[in-house]
């Protein structure tokens, strides 16, 4: 299955749409080299909770209407050019691209402002501590929200219905955590008891470089392009295997590129553990 967001510029209300396209010709649509036959496409309208379903044949859509798609897969792929994720050793290559994905622009500008501005009320009172409990994260502060206006509930509803197996519940708290400029967080893995095979966060007011190391040597990561807007899901291996972090100020490079860093906030939606995981 792959999720795809189909970007339309007409006047049509229609502005952003999520579709899920029901086959593995996932590869065809990122050439756009050749139409599919017979799709079927569930999408669901930005604003609305509804979805639709239509089953095209591949005369019915024009070709520039395929090619308005980005391409967005939390399936493997078998494209070798990931463009999010820089590893050098091929079998890390492979096990995150099939495991982290990026969505870029997962967020319209309004609605990262509209995160903002309710994340900024819920943590008002909070000050920048220089250092977590567990030492993971430095010049942070954060919260947990379970209620939101109802223009970013569908917004979290939205990462949920993307990024979770429907077979495993959400966690009903979102994770809200604000990093100032000169933070960072230091190579971790999330408790397995607490939260299950999937983390998916949205990344407002920074671009960073989230690096993922194996767990069992350090020495072989990947790292990971993390624009300002974009919704990443990191499950299964990348989840369990691998640490992550964000990378500091000065260590912000992504493919030689310097990533300026500035402060950040992240918004992670977590799912239920594995009860198998939970006992131990
Ligand atoms: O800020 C992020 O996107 C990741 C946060 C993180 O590593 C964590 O909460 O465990």
């Amino acid at each position: 299955m792959v999720f795809l967001t189909y970007c339309s510029y007409t006047k049509s209300q229609w502005k952003i749409l999520t579709a899920i396209i029901r086959t593995d010709l996932c590869h065809v649509f990122m050439s756009k080299q050749k139409l599919p036959q017979n799709v079927l496409i569930t999408y669901r309208p930005l604003h609305t909770t509804c979805h639709k379903t239509v089953f095209s044949k591949s005369k019915a859509l024009k070709s520039s209407t395929w090619s308005q798609f980005q391409t967005f897969s939390t399936e493997a792929k078998t494209n070798q050019d990931v463009y999010y994720l820089d590893a050098k050793d091929k079998d890390i290559y492979e096990i995150l691209s099939k495991n982290m994905s990026v969505q870029n622009d997962f967020l319209t500008e309004e609605e990262e402002q509209s995160l903002i501005e309710e994340v900024e009320r819920s943590m008002r009172k909070l000050r920048y501590e220089s250092s977590h409990w567990d030492n993971a994260i430095h010049v942070y502060r954060e919260t947990e929200k379970m209620s939101w206006n109802e223009k970013n509930s569908k917004i979290i509803q939205r990462v949920r219905e993307i990024a979770f197996d429907k077979t495993i519940s959400p966690l009903a708290h979102v994770h809200v955590l604000d990093i100032a400029k000169d933070g960072y967080i230091k190579p971790h893995v999330d408790a397995v008891r607490f939260c299950g095979d999937t983390i998916a966060g949205m990344c407002l007011l920074s671009s960073c470089v989230m690096r993922l190391g194996l767990e069992k040597d350090s020495s072989k990561f990947g790292d990971i392009y993390l624009p300002r807007r974009c919704l990443y899901i990191m499950k299964g291996r990348a989840r369990y295997d691998f640490t992550h972090e964000v990378l500091k100020q000065e260590e912000s490079k992504f493919k030689n590129q310097t990533v300026p860093r500035d402060r950040r906030i992240s918004v992670i939606c977590r799912n239920e553990p594995n009860p198998a995981t939970r006992a131990e």
